[in-house]
């Protein structure tokens, strides 16, 4: 049971949260009944309510709210979980299953702008969660050490392509991380959403991040998740980004166990990314659609696809150049994840063209 402490935190935490405007799914799912019923409720890591909700409580703005503290929160906190997972990923029941792993045909992709006219850079990421480590808020700072090594030494077992070196936080100076951070390469420092989860203990403790020669192969070690995989380089040439993305997952598989769970197929640390995992996203410059921003979110939601800005999540555009990718991760298979990326984008270019 949740210490009585918690339950006083977790009810001023409330009732600050209902009477705010926050647009948040946690304010949304958050219901009274339901907040009665889980703000007792215990993991067997230690785990209560707060440990999820704090990051949406201390941020109103938060789009989602919520992260799992640990994989048996899902299951525990079903009530909060379920609901907003179903809106999130566009529809996923409590009696739905996350279809297995399908990276179907990789000649399926091609080049979603050969000319150069609209797409600056093209990029994959999936999230993977270590079997045997819980997540973020109840790591240890010698378990971000024990994962930390034990990636490198599989780092250094990449073949041709995908081999390169890993770069710690420790120690990296301010130049360095701010030029990967500026180039798109390496994950920002400081995010106020992960701070607030209890994400970012011990930093810079057991972060960092590997990439081959060309950079186009890149690996976060412990940030939001243990382990952020990602296929990425300037152009539209999705087919190349995807089966470079693919044969880095298939060559980690080899080495590491996953945690998987039969209904929400990869765990991760935010609800938004299980199932799937995947973020297929590009850099664009659409002019005259994004002009109108509000528009442009609504087409692109159409499509299934998720606006951000040119630093990611939470950022602003910079030179007119959007990030947007596939919204839905979870209950869908890998290749559907990318095709609904190829086929959106492919209709937002052709949209560009003929408007005004
Ligand atoms: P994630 O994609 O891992 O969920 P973010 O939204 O914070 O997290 O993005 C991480 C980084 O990846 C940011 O620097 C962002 O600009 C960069 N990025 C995302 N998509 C692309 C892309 N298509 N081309 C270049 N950089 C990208
Ligand atoms: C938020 O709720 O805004 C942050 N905790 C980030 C949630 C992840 N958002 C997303 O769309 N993938």
């Amino acid at each position: 049971k949740a210490h009585p402490d918690v339950i006083r935190t977790l009810e001023a935490g409330y009732r600050d949260l209902v009477l705010s405007d926050s647009k948040s799914l946690l304010k949304k799912y958050l219901t009274k009944e339901v907040f009665d019923k889980l703000k007792i409720k215990k993991t067997s890591f230690g785990s209560t309510l707060m440990d999820c909700v704090q990051s949406g409580f201390a941020n109103h703005d938060s789009g989602i709210g919520v992260y799992a503290a640990d994989p048996e929160c899902y299951h525990l906190f079903a009530d909060l979980f379920d609901p907003l997972i179903n809106e999130y990923h566009g529809g996923f029941k409590k009696s739905d299953q996350h279809p297995p792993m399908d990276f179907g045909d990789l000649n399926a992709f091609g080049n979603l702008d050969p000319k150069g006219e609209y797409v600056v850079s093209t990029r994959i990421r999936c999230c993977r969660s270590i079997e045997g480590y819980p997540f973020n808020p109840n790591l240890t700072e010698a378990q971000y050490c024990e994962i930390e090594n034990k990636m490198m030494d599989i780092f250094s077992t990449f073949p041709c392509e995908l081999s390169g070196s890993y770069f710690p936080l420790k120690g990296m100076t301010k130049e360095v991380q701010n030029q990967l951070i500026d180039d798109h390469f390496l994950f920002k420092e400081g995010d106020r959403f992960l701070q607030t989860a209890n994400a970012c203990r011990y930093w810079p403790a057991g972060r960092g991040i590997f990439h081959n020669a060309d950079k186009t192969f890149l690996v976060w070690v412990n940030e939001e998740d243990h382990l952020r995989i990602i296929s990425l380089q300037q152009g539209g040439d999705l087919g190349q980004v995807y089966n470079r993305f693919v044969s880095a997952v298939e060559e980690m598989q080899k080495k590491l166990t996953f945690m998987r769970d039969k209904r929400f197929g990869y765990l991760t640390f935010c609800p938004t990314n299980l199932g799937t995992t995947i973020r297929a996203s590009v850099h664009i410059k659409v002019p005259k659609l994004s002009a109108n921003m509000k528009r442009f979110e609504e087409l692109a939601g159409q499509y299934n696809l998720q606006v951000r800005g040119t630093r990611g999540e939470h950022s602003q555009a910079e030179g007119g150049i959007y990030d947007v990718s596939n919204k839905r991760r979870l209950g869908l298979t890998e290749f559907q994840s990318i095709k609904e990326m190829y086929e959106g984008i492919q209709e937002i270019i052709k949209l560009e063209k003929m408007a005004k």
